[in-house]
């Protein structure tokens, strides 16, 4: 994953309540789930992490899922892996965008984890990333966010920067 050596400003409107809700079946997917608690820390984005699991703990999900946009909340990710139903249950009972993070697995690599997540029927989308990106959804979250946010818009432009100077730098390390 993409990680910067310094952090880009926090925008400030974006720093009191959380804004996104990061949540993921088990704890097992906590070190995936970091990639997206990583770029809302970067951008300063004020969240929240909660398990939630659509199996073993069902009707906290379903508190969970209704009450968020009544909350402070504007977008949800959620990861989970294998017969991973939390993104596209959250996303049925929400009007929030929901990202959904495929976890890999063991067994099958995490394309079960994908097909569960990204197969969602029309009217109900979840925005799917790749197995394991959860830097992706941190990013698109943030996306979401910027695009009434001038700050964070800014902040977006910068990081991009930072990647082009990152891919650059490695350029001229080859090139020596
Ligand atoms: C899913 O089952 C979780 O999202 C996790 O990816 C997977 C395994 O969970 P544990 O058995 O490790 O708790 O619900």
């Amino acid at each position: 994953s993409v990680t910067m050596s310094s952090p880009v400003p926090a925008a400030p409107s974006a720093l009191t309540q959380p804004a996104v809700g990061i949540i993921m079946g088990s704890d097992s997917d906590l070190p995936t789930m970091r990639g997206a608690i990583a770029i809302c820390q970067q951008f300063g984005i004020a969240h929240e992490v909660e398990i939630v699991s659509a199996h073993r703990t069902p009707v906290r999900m379903v508190e969970y899922a209704q009450t968020a946009h009544q909350r402070s909340l504007k977008v949800i990710i959620a990861g989970a892996g294998g017969a991973a139903h939390l993104p596209g249950m959250v996303a049925a009972l929400t009007p929030l965008p929901v990202i959904g993070v495929p976890v890999q697995t063991r067994t099958l690599q995490g394309v079960d984890s994908l097909y569960s997540i990204v197969q969602m029927p029309a009217g109900i989308p979840v925005a799917t990333v790749a197995i394991g990106n959860a830097t992706n959804a941190g990013l698109l979250a943030v996306q979401m966010l910027a695009s009434h946010n001038p700050e964070l818009l800014q902040a977006v432009q910068t990081y991009r920067q930072e990647l082009a100077q990152m891919v650059q730098d490695k350029q001229t390390r080859l090139s020596a």
